[in-house]
Formats: C-alpha cells, sequence, structure tokens
C-alpha cells in the first residue's frame, strides 16, 4: 500500500540471508561483495559487518555463494535462520 514501484521491486525481489565469518571491515565487505557479484553480476549483495551476515537478493544458487565466500578467504556459515 503506498509503495511505489521501485521500492516494491526492490522489496520483494527473493532474497536470503547467509552466516559469513571472518569479516571485520568495509575492505572485507567490499571483497565479500565482489566476489559474490563475480559469479551474480544481477545480484544485489548487502554486508552486516555486525551481523556476520550476506543478504543476497536476486540470486539463490547458495553453492555458488559459498564457493564465492570461500574463494575470497571467508568463511560460509549457511543460510541464516
Ligand atoms: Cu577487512
Amino acid at each position: 500500500m503506498g509503495v511505489d514501484g521501485t521500492n516494491r521491486n526492490m522489496g520483494e525481489r527473493m532474497s536470503a540471508t547467509y552466516q559469513v565469518s571472518g569479516m571485520t571491515c568495509d575492505g572485507c565487505a567490499n571483497a565479500v561483495t565482489r566476489a559474490i557479484k563475480a559469479v551474480a553480476p544481477a545480484a544485489s549483495v548487502e554486508v552486516d559487518l555486525e551481523g556476520k551476515s550476506v543478504t543476497v537478493a536476486g540470486f539463490d544458487d547458495a553453492t555458488a555463494i559459498a564457493d564465492a565466500v570461500d574463494g575470497a578467504g571467508f568463511e560460509f556459515g549457511g543460510v541464516k535462520a
């Protein structure tokens, strides 16, 4: 109700939040974001440093995301409950 098209698209795109350990600063967040975007260029990636999690919208291949995260030197912990 009262939501414009843009917000609606962002809010309703399928997304999942994954646990990622080892991120300590914006540099880490950028590295993880770049790694995921390398396998999912159209995805939107949002890192929560304090929550040790990454939310990915528009791409739901968790295996590819896990490989990207591990390849960047961080620890993929699965889908966050
Ligand atoms: Cu860092």
